[in-house]
């Protein structure tokens, strides 16, 4: 008979790309961002691409869910700062005060779920239980305003509480800036086995950063924290400083430079202060069997081209016909990672095949695909108890193509975040989407 307890699948949680999609360079150090500032953004096309990558994922045969957008612009975050009693009056009052506050505000940036969480899966916990420990996001102004929302949007997903446990954010402080799963990577034989988590910080004291250009987002000590509070074990736990000339590149996340998915790991040789091959050897000893481990050198693959490309910003699937890496567009059309990835492929690892996904509107704001998705290993029995629906369906991704082209604008640039009626237009998509996903629906703020 099948061990429902532990045949284990790993669910993608993806983050609806939001009505207010735009481009307002506000993450300094991540340089697709800044890069795109003052460009005029396309949110309907941004959602209809994430929706794209998701069903292209589920229809490889994996387990495939979404969170909808947070409320943006955020009204009742702007008041706490500048008062108005009515949508209109915020806006132009945050705009007086500063027209970063009011970018902030309208970010859709909750749509990169891979900084929503770290993920510790109950075959890895003391207590057997699922934990995730939302992100605060305190590196990045307009990131600040998201965890009360995820907290929120991952209780409706995992409404389970028993076998469950959703920690809120750490304290919003430097010393704790947490990033979420965006610098953690999970190893094991299998997804139903106990792995090895990889937690990767970029400085290991608050007032101490090693970097010359780019802040380092991740603390040691928030990395440590999560994976107390999500009651890892220390031998399962490897905690490894990101290089500080990978953050100086523009990798201000580790998802930007390594990815992993049970026994294989890919990465940038210029990722972490050790070498792969000692990070590599640490992980086969703390997991007790070997990992393979595939490296891009900076002589086929310069940060530069890495970072520019998001080749490690792919998504490493298990799919019923073997490891596939989902990997942007972008990929494709660049000799430099094209060949990194017929190499890889004829390596003779578990990774079978490429597949590539356009997500260009969230790449112009340095999100690819696998910051687009959140990874929640469960059991069987774990996934039967997700709100089923949150998971996408063919019938569900009609629904949400027609909503979309219904609802969302087609273009929005730095000017229309002053206008009201584009702001009341924005939230009512947002809590129509609620309403099509049957989850309750945010407070509408007049
Ligand atoms: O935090 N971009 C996000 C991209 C997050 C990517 N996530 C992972 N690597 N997992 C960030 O820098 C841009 C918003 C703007 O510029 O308007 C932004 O927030």
């Amino acid at each position: 008979m099948m061990d429902l307890q532990n045949t284990a699948i790993e669910l993608q949680v993806d983050g609806l790309v939001g009505p207010t999609h735009n481009f307002s360079g506000l993450s300094f150090g991540n340089i697709a961002s800044s890069a795109s500032a003052g460009k005029t953004s396309n949110p309907r096309a941004a959602a209809l691409e994430g929706l794209e990558k998701m069903a292209l994922v589920a229809g490889l045969g994996v387990a495939q869910a979404l969170l909808p957008p947070h409320p943006r612009p955020a009204i009742g975050f702007l008041r706490k700062i500048c008062g108005g009693k009515t949508i209109a009056e915020t806006l132009e009052r945050a705009h007086t005060l500063s027209p970063t506050l009011l970018a902030a505000a309208w970010s859709s940036s909750p749509m990169w779920t891979a900084n929503a969480a770290t993920v510790f899966p109950s075959s890895d916990t003391a207590d057997h239980r699922l934990h995730l420990v939302v992100a605060n996001l305190h590196t990045q102004f307009h990131r600040t305003i998201e965890s009360t929302d995820t907290a929120w949007l991952l209780t409706q997903l995992l409404p389970d509480q028993t076998q469950v446990q959703i920690h809120p954010p750490l304290s919003a402080h430097a010393a704790l800036s947490d990033e979420g799963a965006a610098n953690q990577m999970r190893l094991s034989s299998s997804h139903g086995t106990a792995g090895v988590h990889v937690l990767v910080y970029g400085r290991d004291d608050a007032h101490v950063s090693t970097t010359t250009k780019y802040p380092a987002r991740q603390s040691l000590l928030a990395s440590r924290s999560v994976a107390a509070l999500g009651q890892l074990s220390t031998q399962r736990a490897l905690f490894v400083q990101q290089s500080p000339a990978a953050i100086d590149a523009g990798a201000f996340h580790n998802d930007v430079v390594a990815v992993a998915n049970e026994n294989l790991l890919l990465t940038h040789d210029q990722a972490f202060t050790i070498s792969p091959k000692i990070l590599a050897d640490q992980l086969s000893n703390a997991l007790g069997s070997p990992i393979h481990c595939l490296t891009a050198t900076t002589a086929e693959l310069p940060l530069a081209e890495a970072i520019r490309t998001y080749l490690f910003n792919s998504q490493l699937l298990t799919t019923p016909g073997g490891m596939v890496l989902v990997a942007p567009e972008e990929c494709r059309n660049s000799p430099q990672a094209s060949a990194v990835i017929d190499r890889w492929l004829a390596a003779g690892t578990p990774l079978k095949e490429v597949r590539y996904v356009a997500v260009r509107q969230s790449m112009s704001n340095g999100g690819g695909p696998a910051c687009l998705r959140l990874r929640i290993p469960l059991t069987t029995v774990e996934l039967a108890r997700v709100n089923a629906g949150l998971t996408l369906t063919p019938d569900l991704k009609a629904r949400l193509q027609f909503f979309i082209n219904q609802n969302y604008p087609e273009t929005i640039t730095t000017t229309d975040l002053r206008d009201s009626s584009l702001a009341r237009r924005c939230l009512e998509a947002t809590e129509g989407l609620h309403r099509l996903l049957q989850i309750p629906a945010p407070q509408l703020e007049a």
